[in-house]
């Protein structure tokens, strides 16, 4: 089995800083190996219909016009959300969120410019509380190569708790804050970006 893709990537990028021999970006490379060693019948089907799921609607955010833009940035040796590094009780104004409410809510990974080379980093976001629904993915037609590279595995339908945001993309959200008051936090999933403070809380009150 061959791989591809974003580890391509991770591998020019490790390349480019080493200046040994790296992957092409989207670069095959070998990850498993299998060996059948008997045959076997599967009689198994999939139901016709899994689930329905209930689409949010965008005129029932709370800010439908006004997405809550979530900046995410690398510098040396920090990793930041909104130019901010995670503090414990650290409620900023734009962090606090009214409790039954469907807001609408956009992670910019440098879509909007400002970015360069080494700070191009794709990153997974997830948000604490109920789960959330992808209203649209915008790429910058500068980073065309990195959506490119992964997009054959992007499902941006149903629900979610979690959202790659490749370099040069702005994804926008539909999420759910109901029935339960206190902090959730967001941060990036990726454990050296975490490690690195790209986490806040909000704040629902
Ligand atoms: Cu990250």
């Amino acid at each position: 089995m061959r791989g591809g893709g974003m580890g391509g990537m991770m591998g020019a990028r490790r390349g480019g800083m080493m200046g040994d021999g790296a992957l092409p970006l989207g670069g095959d490379y070998p990850v498993l190996k299998i060996r059948v060693v008997s045959r076997a019948r599967d009689n198994d089907s999939l139901p016709d219909r899994l689930t329905t799921i209930k689409p949010l609607r965008l005129e029932d955010a709370a800010n439908a016009g006004n997405a809550r833009r979530i900046t995410l940035s690398m510098r040396h040796m920090s990793a930041l959300l909104n130019a901010r590094s995670y503090k414990m009780n650290d409620i900023k104004p734009d962090e606090v969120i009214p409790v039954d409410t469907l807001q609408l809510l956009e992670f910019d990974n440098g879509f909007h410019g400002g970015m360069h080379g080494m700070m191009a980093m794709p990153h997974p976001m997830h948000l604490h509380g109920e789960q959330f629904q992808i209203v649209k993915r915008e790429v910058n037609s500068r980073f065309q190569n990195h959506f490119d590279s992964v997009s054959a595995g992007l499902v941006d339908s149903g629900w979610k708790d979690t959202v790659l945001v490749m370099p040069g993309e702005k994804v926008t959200l539909l999420k759910p804050f109901n029935d339960f008051k206190g902090l959730f936090m967001y941060h990036c999933h990726n454990l050296e970006h975490e490690d690195l403070g790209m986490m806040r809380d909000f704040l629902i009150r």
